[in-house]
């Protein structure tokens, strides 16, 4: 291993300069808004203010998916919220998620408005009240809401850990890359070992525990995270990629992977969903001017 530069940390920390990388800019020890904004309220009952990166596409794929479904009620607005601009401190989205992050929903079908933070509250909020995507026997039940934590807890290893330190700190440190490299491939071992078992996640149904870790370990799989597959040997995992494949066959997938989407290939994206038409006739011009 190589050396890097001695830090001693001070006896208390204190916010003295930007802690450099990508995201700097938005990075800050307090919560709370910056600035007074009131968020968009479209026509239909959820409105969800999101971005599509591996945490807002959880929630773009379930609503798509209920909609395939034939869930009327699941019709919503997706809004835009740039977090690399700082959108997520704006008054009137720190109402809807205290923790400036996204996604964030709310559900205005009821008398009074719902809000909804963190993406496994949304979906779990969205299957109870769907009735779907959620097996309902105790047994099956547990299985499902036991992945959907492992992947809230094991995420921000594979993004705050891994693709950290190995894409977007200043420095490449091979202290932190090696650890976080380490327990990353141990996750998608995890995974591979349980898809060698079962055709989906949590047995042989679908449901939301593929729909929350499919955009992070699918993603990793499929080399969109990071620029990390080779690095990682992600073919290795045979099983994660035959799941990962599998989902991907998916409209509604495909189409919640659209949503909010301000990266990649102009087709592959829209910013913005107001209609399941968007998704045929998206032109910059149906972009809103909040976007
Ligand atoms: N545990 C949260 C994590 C959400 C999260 O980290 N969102 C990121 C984008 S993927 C974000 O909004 N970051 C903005 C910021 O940190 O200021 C969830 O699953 O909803």
């Amino acid at each position: 291993m190589t050396d890097s530069p001695e830090y001693t940390p001070p006896t208390v920390w204190s916010w003295t300069k930007p802690s450099g990388g990508r995201f700097a800019n938005i990075n800050r020890p307090i919560a709370g808004p910056t600035h007074e904004k009131e968020l968009p309220v479209g026509r239909h009952p959820l409105q969800l203010y999101s971005l599509a990166t591996p945490n807002g596409q959880k929630v773009t794929i379930m609503l798509e998916e209920l909609l395939a479904l034939g869930h009327a009620g699941a019709e919503y607005d997706a809004w835009l919220v740039k977090i690399g601009e700082g959108d997520q401190f704006g008054s009137g989205f720190v109402a809807v998620n205290p923790n400036s992050k996204i996604p964030a929903l709310v559900d205005r079908s009821g008398p009074a408005p719902i809000r909804v933070f963190e993406s496994g509250s949304i979906l779990l909020y969205l299957a109870e009240k769907f009735g779907a995507f959620l097996p309902t026997e105790v047994g099956p039940r547990t299985e499902c809401m036991s992945w959907l934590f492992w992947q809230m807890g094991s995420a921000p290893y594979l993004g705050g850990g891994f693709g950290h330190f190995y894409a977007y700190a200043p420095t490449k440190i091979e202290y932190a890359i090696d650890r976080f490299a380490m327990e990353v491939k141990r996750q998608l071992d995890v995974l591979d070992r349980q898809l060698a078992e079962n055709e989906y996640i949590a047995g042989n149904t679908y449901t939301i525990a593929d729909m929350a870790i499919f955009p992070w370990y699918g993603g990793l799989a499929k080399g969109w995270l990071y620029g990390a597959a080779e690095f990682l040997s992600v073919q290795e995992y045979k099983n994660v990629q035959r799941w990962a494949d599998m989902l991907l066959e998916r409209a509604a997938v495909k189409r919640g992977r659209m949503v909010n989407r301000i990266s990649g290939s102009p087709s592959s994206q829209l910013h913005e969903r107001h209609d399941a038409t968007d998704f045929e006739t998206k032109t910059q011009d149906k972009i809103t001017a909040n976007s």
